[in-house]
């Protein structure tokens, strides 16, 4: 079987992994996720060459679907194939609505049906990136738009589990998804490589909306990391809707509910303060997960991705939901129109199971979204004016395994004690137990939530351009080290240089299915510069440009 997959920042040699994955993804699902995208782009021509109406239904599954195909997400190759099954129905309802398409636009994937399902299989091995193009450069920028648009999906879908709906995004996202398999120029396809920078920072503005609406606006909050006595739940991933229901779920069945990894930032919103049972967070960013989980004693909840290849000693307490998967898993159902998902089953379990062992006895100080931010703006800004505070540095991102990722935790204890690092994202987990102290009051790290929160960063940065007056958000006191890993990763950086952010520094590598020439492009445009030596990447980061002192 032949399998290449480079869409991780963890891809074999930082070239591709062919054989397996470096994420424990086998051939055949990865092979199985690439035929998922190829009918989804079958979908997307089938919606953009016509001028008739999409349903909402159609739309909403392109997005799911979609997400369930990034990194971490989702292993389990029955789910993937029950996806296209869905996607070829879907794809038929299309095409009976649309007889207005002349056949000379009828491509494959707009048409290509399994007979057996040994064709699922052979199909597979050939729609992957290598079928993208024969020019290394038009498939760097295919594969930069689609990892983007995975980024994009996984977001929107996060949106709409809370009822939040945008048809320009899902419109956009067609669009993008029927130039993957199309004869399109380098010029064209970096057209909506940027314009799919401009419908993230749309998607996460959505998103931003939806949580704060739901849940009110993210406030400084101490999240304890030791444990208490009552067994506990642990929840992982981004879903906010999940870790409502089960906290209204578990109250007062003796139960505690823990975060972990991106889960943290729940602590931060107002609604789920209210909730004396959300005792604190448990381990730290994904990658950890097996030592986490095995002692954490109780059933976990892996509501999104980052999973992990599961291991015995917990195997049996793991439950998946919503597009996360895993063969062998319990799985819980999406909830029904106007119901509630079911997590009496974990719940159960729970109560049968010893509490969390002690694996640390702390604190995280987090909850620095752009409203509360904002609220201390002239506490910032005096701060930056007296020179007390001489540098922002975005280190936003992702975590991972590798152990050059050490490069992070290390520029973070290098940076002069006058520079305050703004995070979001699993990125924080290497340093955001450092005691960095404070510049009169204002914590060092200042951590917005989750890696869709980086808007948040975002949305701050261009607040203080127009507190100082500015007319370049690049001319502000800051500078951006971002660790990627996987496809929300690529959403985000494409949406940091949709609004003007240059010369953000990329690591741990760069990704492996840019090419050199596509490279090279986004250093001219853009100044992305590859991280370096933590002493001169620190002393870059710091800038020589002129302190903000005037008045
Ligand atoms: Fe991390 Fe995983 Fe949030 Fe990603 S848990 S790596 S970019 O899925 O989504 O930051
Ligand atoms: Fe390799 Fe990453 Fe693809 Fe997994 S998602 S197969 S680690 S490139």
């Amino acid at each position: 079987m032949h399998m290449n997959c480079q869409q991780c920042q963890e891809a074999r040699g930082n070239k591709g992994c062919r054989s397996a994955g470096v994420c424990g993804k086998d051939e055949k699902t990865a092979n199985l996720q690439d035929l998922l995208v190829f009918v989804l782009c079958g979908m997307s021509e089938w919606m953009v060459k016509s001028t008739k109406p999409v349903d909402k239904k159609h739309y909403v599954f392109m997005g799911k679907a979609l997400f369930s195909t990034i990194t971490n997400a989702n292993f389990d190759e029955q789910r993937i194939l029950e996806l296209i099954k869905q996607g070829l129905s879907f794809r038929q309802e299309l095409a009976d609505a649309r007889q207005d398409i002349p056949m000379a636009q009828v491509t494959d994937a707009m048409r290509w049906i399994p007979k057996t399902d040994e064709d699922y299989v052979v199909k597979s091995q050939y729609v992957g990136i290598d079928s993208f193009s024969s020019h290394e450069d038009i498939r760097a920028l295919k594969s930069l738009l689609l990892y983007g648009l995975k980024g994009v999906a996984a977001y929107a879908d996060h949106a709409v589990v809370l009822g939040s709906y945008d048809v320009d995004i899902y419109a956009f996202m067609a669009k993008g998804l029927s130039a993957v398999f199309a004869p399109l120029s380098a010029p064209e396809l970096t057209g909506l490589v940027l314009r799919t920078g401009d419908s993230a920072v749309k998607t996460m503005a959505l998103l931003d909306q939806a949580h704060t609406s739901a849940y009110g606006h993210p406030e400084i909050t101490k999240v304890k990391t030791g444990v208490g006595k009552n067994p506990g739940v642990l929840i992982s991933g981004h879903d906010l809707k999940d870790i409502e229901e089960l906290l209204k779920q578990t109250q007062g069945k003796g139960v505690d509910v823990y975060t972990h990894s991106e889960m943290l930032p729940a602590h931060y919103y107002p609604a789920f303060k209210k909730y004396d049972h959300f005792v604190g967070n448990y381990g730290s960013a994904w990658w950890n997960q097996n030592k986490d989980f095995e002692s954490f004693n109780g059933p976990i909840l892996m509501t999104t991705n980052c999973i992990v290849p599961i291991q015995e000693s917990y195997s049996k307490r793991l439950f998946t939901t919503g597009m996360a998967g895993y063969p062998g898993v319990a799985h819980i159902e999406d909830r029904l129109d106007s119901g509630q998902k079911d997590f009496s089953a974990l719940i159960q379990l729970a109560l049968t199971c010893p509490s969390p062992k002690e694996i640390e006895n702390g604190e995280i100080v987090g909850g620095f979204a752009h409203q509360q931010v904002l609220s201390l703006a002239d506490k910032v800004v005096s701060a930056v004016k007296s020179g007390a505070i001489k540098r922002f540095v975005v280190m936003a991102g992702c975590d991972g395994r590798q152990p050059h990722r050490h490069y992070f935790t290390d520029v973070a204890e290098t940076l002069p004690k006058d520079a305050v690092i703004l995070t979001a994202g699993c990125a924080k987990y290497r340093y955001n137990k450092l005691n960095l102290g404070d510049i009169q009051g204002i914590p060092r790290v200042l951590d917005a939530g989750q890696c869709n929160d980086s808007y948040s960063l975002a949305v701050v940065a261009l607040k203080l351009k127009e507190v100082f007056g500015l007319n370049d958000v690049n001319d502000l006191p800051l500078s951006f080290d971002i660790a990627w890993y996987e496809q929300k990763a690529v959403a985000v950086l494409l949406a940091l240089l949709s609004l003007g952010f240059k010369g953000i520094k990329l690591g741990p590598t760069l990704p492996a299915f840019l090419s050199p020439g596509v490279v090279q492009v986004l250093v001219e445009k853009f100044d992305i510069q590859p991280i370096g030596s933590v002493k001169d990447d620190v002393d870059q980061l710091m800038g020589n440009q002129a302190l903000m002192t005037a008045g």
